[in-house]
């Protein structure tokens, strides 16, 4: 053994201290190289009795030299890694959580899917059309003619490119079944209608159901066992309905439908105009021009129809006073459902 070899054990140390980079990889080398019991530098200490008297003293100077070389570099590494450990800044694990945020539906979703599910309880299929439509399909075929006032400029939405338009209700929807299928029918169209209508209580884009019984022997009887059985499940109160006469252009006879207060339970307040009733939609007997549009025989046989809106059934239910709230999707409004 002489100082050569304490050189290249001395070069083999700091190699390995390059690669070691972890807590536990340094205390292995310094196990190695200073362990008291089978570290290289105790080897080193144990022969330099064995050595010839005039070498001892140099060798044992050179291997303490060495040895104290390996601890202060190690030391040093290790504080290192000590000192990037508290770098990292610390968590204190018993804070409670941020939490995350959880969605739920919009109350319009809510009131059109328990809307859809009492009607398809009732037997009712529910059918989807398009929103942007063909004049035939919004008006003509709903006997609606080109000099009617709703085909006004001031109620209907044109698009630019060719003759098309938004609907203004979902009854093409109602036309559309009719051309293809055959009565019996019975089904609901629930969607989007347009109009250019703009104050608390009427919004450009609002939301509707329709809904269209064809079949043989189909009275107005019907119609209003309907209607009253659907708001009786809707509110979950024994309401009560009445029809008063109207007129629209697709149904014949045509009524407005009033509902009992769902506020006061009709004993009148704010909400009804002291009446003790809500308007809550329209219906009617299908007019049997509408059916000779679509091929159905007007002889053979009769319908209903009604129209509702969704945003007004939300805003009952919920009792909220101004419908642009349920289109704003202003956060403060949605949380609170
Ligand atoms: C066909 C034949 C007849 C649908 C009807 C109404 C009366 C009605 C309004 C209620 C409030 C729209 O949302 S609202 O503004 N609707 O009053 N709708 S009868 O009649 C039809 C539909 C399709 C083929």
């Amino acid at each position: 053994m002489d100082i050569r070899e304490l050189a290249s054990i001395k070069s083999g140390f700091f190699e390995a201290l390059e690669k070691a980079n972890t807590e536990g990889s340094l205390l292995e080398l310094k196990g190695a190289y200073v362990g008291k019991k089978r570290g290289v530098i105790a080897d080193l200490l144990a022969r330099i009795p064995s050595l010839p008297s005039e070498e001892r003293k140099a060798f044992g100077q050179s291997v303490n030299l060495l040895k104290q070389e390996v601890e202060e570099a190690l030391n040093r590494a290790l504080s290192g890694l000590n000192a990037k450990k508290s770098a990292i800044p610390k968590m204190d694990l018993t804070l409670p959580g941020k939490g995350s945020h959880r969605g739920h539906l919009h109350p319009l979703t809510t009131v059109r899917r328990e809307i859809e599910e009492i009607f398809i309880s009732m037997g009712y299929a529910v059918a989807s059309g398009p929103e942007v439509e063909d004049p035939y399909h919004n008006f003509e075929a709903l006997n609606t003619p080109a000099d009617h006032p709703s085909r006004d400029i001031q109620d209907t939405f044109y698009l630019e490119e060719g003759d098309l338009l938004l609907r203004t209700q979902t009854s093409p929807v109602q036309i559309r079944s009719m051309e293809t299928r055959k009565p019996p029918l019975k089904l609901i169209a629930p969607g989007r209608v347009f109009r250019r209508d703009d104050d608390v209580s009427h919004s450009p884009m609002f939301f509707q159901v329709e809904g269209l019984v064809v079949d043989e022997d189909i009275t107005m009887a019907d119609l209003k066992g309907t209607l009253l059985t659907f708001y009786r499940k809707l509110f979950k109160k024994e309401l009560a309905i009445r029809f008063r006469p109207s007129y629209f252009p697709f149904t014949e006879p045509s009524a407005e439908t009033d509902l009992t207060c769902v506020i006061c339970g009709g004993s009148g307040c704010k909400v009804c105009k002291r009446t003790g009733w809500l308007e809550v939609g329209g219906c009617g007997m299908v007019d049997p021009k509408v059916f000779e549009f679509v091929g159905i025989d007007p002889e053979k046989y009769t319908g209903f129809a009604f129209g509702l809106g969704i945003d007004r059934m939300a805003m009952l239910k919920y009792g909220i006073d101004n419908i642009k709230y349920l289109l704003e999707n202003d956060m403060r409004f949605l949380e609170q459902f």
